[in-house]
């Protein structure tokens, strides 16, 4: 085992399943000697998580639904019991009503666009105003989160998560400049597609990877373990002089305009 995050405590929210995001975040982080504390959203997805997390050594799970700041606080003070400090948050959390991904986002209720921008975009700033202070505690830290070209961009069916999005990337810059003095950075993925939950059965998914397959610079779809890879790149020491960063791993997709 290589020890680049040797001593490093790290929470990460947004393991489902092992095609997860957060879980290929996980085992690279891990595979470099962090140790690791997960929480999951609501029972359903306990057994699951728990079961993933005893594969890695020192790990740890909690519940946490992020529309519930009591969950957040309770997370957070279990931490700083256990570790006293933690040094960086990996933040994987997305959700949209099925009916809003789906035939334009013209047609989008209040409802439907607050419960995407809360549970999407305000849950980092609501888990980032929370970590800090275990952060300031162990002299800095790094919080990761995951995005998409939807939110740059149009692409079809994304809609309210496309907008959810935009706000998540401002939150990451604004979020940098305030925490910057604290040196603690806050950074993003923008991920290219990947067959998880959050992916699979949406339309248009499968032209989707085609098309990145066809048109990208390395002409195939990223990997799992290459987002783990830029996830542990940005949430280490190698990573120190960035931050408010969204860094695309998407095989170069985003730079094609053809
Ligand atoms: P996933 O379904 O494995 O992960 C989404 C997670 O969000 C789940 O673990 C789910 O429990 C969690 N979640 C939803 N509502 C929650 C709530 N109220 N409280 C706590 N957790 C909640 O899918 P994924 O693709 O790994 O998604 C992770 C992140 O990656 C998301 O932000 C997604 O937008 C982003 N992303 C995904 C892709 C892709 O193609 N899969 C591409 C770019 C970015
Ligand atoms: C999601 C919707 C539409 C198009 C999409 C996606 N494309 C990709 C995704 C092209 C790659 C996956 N993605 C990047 C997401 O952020 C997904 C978020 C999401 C997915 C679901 C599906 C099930 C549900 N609600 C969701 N909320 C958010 O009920």
């Amino acid at each position: 085992m290589a020890d680049l995050m040797k001593g490093k405590k790290g929470l990460i929210l947004g393991v489902a399943n092992k095609r997860s995001i957060a879980w290929a975040i996980a085992r690279s982080v891990s595979s470099q000697g962090a140790e690791l504390a997960f929480t999951y959203q609501g029972e359903r997805l306990a057994e699951n998580v728990k079961e993933l997390a005893d594969t890695l050594p020192n790990s740890q799970v909690m519940p946490c639904d992020v529309t519930d700041e009591a969950q957040v606080d309770a997370v957070m003070r279990e931490l700083d019991s256990k570790w006293g400090g933690v040094d960086f948050l990996v933040h994987c959390v997305a959700f949209a009503n099925a009916e809003d991904l789906e035939g334009g986002y013209l047609k989008t209720k209040k409802e439907g666009f607050a419960t995407a921008l809360n549970v999407s975009a305000y849950s980092l700033t609501l888990v980032s105003q929370k970590v800090a202070p275990l952060m300031e505690k162990n002299g800095g830290g790094s919080i990761l989160t995951l995005t998409y070209l939807g939110g740059q961009r149009v692409m079809v069916n994304y809609n309210v998560m496309g907008v959810a999005k935009a706000a998540l990337e401002a939150s990451v810059k604004y979020l940098a400049n305030d925490l910057g003095p604290k040196n603690i950075r806050v950074n993003a993925i923008s991920a290219g597609p990947v067959n998880t939950l959050a992916a699979r059965g949406i339309t248009g998914f499968a032209d989707i990877i085609k098309m990145v397959r066809e048109k990208s610079p390395l002409r195939r779809n990223i990997e799992p373990e290459e987002v783990g890879d830029a996830g542990l790149f940005l949430v280490s020491q190698l990573s120190r002089g960035i931050t408010g960063e969204i860094l695309f791993v998407d095989c170069g997709y985003n730079i094609i305009a053809f």
